[in-house]
């Protein structure tokens, strides 16, 4: 079926206007939109929910802006901000709510699907999170011997365990420091062997974290979890004692062994990426506690009422999702790194990865129609600074491709230790400077460079950045944070006309792999009817296999 050209992205006006603009804006240099302007670097920011953005290094003018804006009404980002808050059911191939915003909603709102308030269900989960956790916490919860639980470990994978082990990492400041975690998510036996290998089965505590209860990778950990705790206790009933679960999936549950007592739920229009604030953030909450958890879901909330609320034009995800556009489809970004100067941030652009690539890798819009004449989502990618710096930041600074960058950072260290905050804001101030306005070929002479160098010292510049700042990582503040990603993310999915809530993209890999684990193992060998390549890696896999 043709689309018909009024509704097509490309097809409308405030399309045609950018990429007209956009042929203008790229000769235009950073360094000519400051010195045209020299309030630019206050005018091009933003402060809310605690987070300060500068977007002032982007490559944009009022213009681009106006014309951002004026592409998301057209494309209508109202209209579907409201559609999810209301309920709809927006993930259109699954006909299911999109509602992560009603899981840090305060107690008397209302988020209704189905005819049933869900706050209501979203409260009693996380009271029942709470009393648990503090049974853990304070030692009343004991384990098979009757030692309470030094140690937490987390099966689970994708959404079932980015954000988790994100978030233990990004509060650990918080977390309580006699307590041990872990989290395996790999099917590779090493990942579980050596999570657990230093741990006392009496004293430690599987947490199983799936939707589904039926995921390969975390079922087969789970299984493997078992039979590690049995060969310790030599007692079924102590399965009771060592693990939990947090599914959707109560018979699953059930049948593995675990007492549904024992278990935390969550809802179908509650996405794997987004439901570390869900009871999937249990290890979370054991981790900092239940008042330092709440704490982060207030931030996400605050986000969410900004985000609601606000007009587009004062809009942090909103705005932040439309140079997301800007950049990869005027600008031909097919990246853009994430870069936080915080350690305890180390897992952020891994969680990214999978918000943003699983919600808007996608080559079909929502009529099911083929996207040819739009790039969608960029390749997320980062580590924290300034280890980069030393690695491939070359890249950025020099190389052919654009890599618009959001820095992250913060006023307070939450270690201050003499200069090394200094050095490390020092750095993310520098860069940003660096990438936007470089080193001109005259510039690297005046120092005194020899003539054949000059052309590998000249910084062309005009490289886009945001730098985000805020006081210090605390759990309302990261919050807010991952709420911005989530509804920028969403906005760029309501652009490039795709569901930015299914991944159909994950099944073909694991159908092959249903397929293929019996022919690796059964011993009768059956005949392949695969590619000659993967039946020639299937064969020599097996050879392998039986002479070891
Ligand atoms: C996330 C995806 C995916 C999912 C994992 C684990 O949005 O749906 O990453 O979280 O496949 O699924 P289970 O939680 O069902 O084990």
């Amino acid at each position: 079926m043709a689309i018909p050209v009024q509704t097509a992205l490309t097809h409308r006006p405030s399309w045609q206007a950018l990429q007209k603009h956009s042929s203008v804006m790229q000769s235009v240099h950073l360094r000519r939109l400051f010195a045209d302007d020299t309030t630019r670097g206050k005018r091009f920011t933003l402060e809310e929910c605690g987070l300060f953005w500068d977007y002032s290094k982007q490559r944009i003018t009022d213009e681009t802006v106006a014309l951002l804006l004026s592409l998301a009404e057209a494309c209508g980002v109202s209209a579907k901000i409201d559609a999810m808050f209301r309920g709809d059911a927006i993930n259109s191939t699954e006909q299911r709510s999109v509602l992560h915003v009603a899981l840090r909603a305060e107690p008397g709102e209302s988020y209704v699907v189905d005819g049933v308030n869900v706050v209501h269900n979203v409260h009693a989960v996380l009271d029942a999170m709470t009393v648990f956790c503090n049974s853990i916490r304070d030692g009343a919860w004991l384990g098979f011997t009757g030692k309470p639980i030094r140690s937490v470990v987390n099966i689970g994978i994708g959404g079932s365990d980015l954000g988790p082990v994100m978030a233990y990492e990004a509060l650990r400041h918080y977390s309580r420091r006699d307590l041990v975690f872990r989290f395996v998510s790999n099917v590779d036996g090493t990942d579980f062997v050596e999570a657990t290998r230093d741990l006392d089965p009496a004293e430690t505590l599987f947490i199983i974290s799936s939707k589904t209860f039926t995921t390969q990778e975390t079922m087969t950990n789970a299984h493997s979890a078992r039979s590690w705790m049995l060969a310790a206790s030599c007692d079924e009933q102590s399965i009771a004692k060592h693990f939990v679960a947090v599914s959707t999936n109560a018979s699953e549950v059930s049948k593995f062994g675990i007492d549904t007592a024992n278990m935390f739920g969550f809802w179908d229009w509650v996405g794997g990426r987004y439901s570390m604030d869900s009871a999937i953030g249990l290890s979370t909450m054991l981790a900092i506690g239940p008042e330092h958890f709440r704490e982060m879901l207030s931030g996400f909330h605050a986000m969410d009422v900004h985000f609601r609320s606000a007009p587009l034009g004062s809009n942090i995800p909103v705005l932040h999702g439309l140079l997301a556009v800007w950049n990869t489809n005027f600008l031909g970004a097919g990246s853009i790194a994430v870069l936080p100067y915080e350690q305890y941030l180390k897992r952020f652009p891994a969680y990214l990865q999978q918000l943003t690539m699983e919600s808007n890798g996608k080559r079909v819009s929502l009529d099911g129609e083929s996207i040819t004449d739009y790039e969608t989502c960029p390749i997320i990618w980062g580590e924290p600074g300034t280890n980069g710096q030393h690695s491939f930041y070359q890249l950025i600074h020099q190389g052919t491709r654009v890599v618009p960058c959001d820095f992250l950072g913060f006023f307070r260290s939450l270690n201050p230790l003499s200069r090394h905050h200094d050095l490390l804001l020092a750095n993310v101030f520098a860069q940003a400077e660096a990438l936007a306005f470089g080193r001109t070929g005259d510039e690297v002479r005046a120092d005194g460079a020899a003539e054949r160098l000059v052309p590998h010292r000249t910084f062309d510049g005009n490289r886009p950045s945001s730098v985000f700042l805020a006081d210090c990582l605390n759990p309302r503040i990261l919050g807010s944070l991952l709420a911005l990603y989530e509804h920028s993310v969403f906005v760029q999915g309501v652009l490039w006309n795709i569901n930015s809530f299914d991944q159909w993209g994950v099944e073909l890999g694991k159908l092959l792999a249903a397929k293929i684990v019996p022919e690796l193992c059964s011993e009768s060998e059956p005949s392949l009817t695969h590619d000659s390549s993967t039946n020639s890696l299937i064969t020599k896999y097996r050879s392998m296999r039986r002479a070891t």
